[in-house]
């Protein structure tokens, strides 16, 4: 090849050099684009989800005059219909529900606490107020103890019937800040 013909070669070169990359730019632009589109249509349908969470937990606690009532709200899971199991949740939005979260609650719950996306408990998503008392997981813990002792009932039996443990994984720290480490206490009713 002669000279000419080496610099046209190179000349051509660089000029698809140029296109690829400006097509890569293009394309990289594009899809970025498309994906916060779809993070916020996630982010919208998430809310709308949690708003609907909410109310139900809320009827949950119209009448929560009885113990027993009380009770009834403090055991009741949230029930989502993007899940078939009863107390999932996607916070993270991957799909799935099974991973441990503590920020995304908080944007939607105020406070910030560690749970895990497949059982969450009404009263950590909407207390109810109730009287002079607020029923939050912590206060229900008092709750159930109190009219599960005047019962008579094995309350470490129903303890681990209604508040298994929890099976997203988790680091040694986050255990520490997940309710069943937090509230171990209070869910031994005194007896530990
Ligand atoms: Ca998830």
């Amino acid at each position: 090849m002669n000279k000419k013909g080496m610099d046209m070669a190179i000349q051509i070169f660089v000029v698809l050099f140029v296109l690829l990359a400006v097509a890569m730019l293009v394309l990289r632009l594009v899809s970025e684009q498309t994906q916060s589109q779809i993070k916020v249509i996630n982010e919208e349908a998430k809310k709308a989800e949690m708003s609907k969470i909410k109310a139900e937990c809320d009827q949950a606690c119209v009448n929560c005059d009885s113990p027993q009532a009380q009770v009834g709200f403090c055991l009741k899971l949230i029930q989502s219909s993007l899940f078939e199991a009863k107390g999932a949740m996607d916070f993270d939005g991957d799909g799935f529900a099974n991973a441990y979260v503590e920020e995304q609650v908080g944007q939607y719950t105020g406070g910030l606490y560690g749970l895990c996306e497949d059982q969450i408990y009404c009263s950590q998503i909407s207390p109810c107020k109730c009287g002079n008392r607020t029923l939050d997981m912590r206060n229900c813990f008092n709750v159930i103890c109190d009219y599960w002792e005047k019962q008579g009932a094995d309350i470490p039996m129903l303890m681990q019937k209604f508040f298994p443990a929890p099976t997203c994984d988790m680091s040694d720290e986050e255990l520490q800040r997940h309710w069943i480490v937090n509230y171990q206490q209070l869910m031994s009713c005194g007896s530990a």
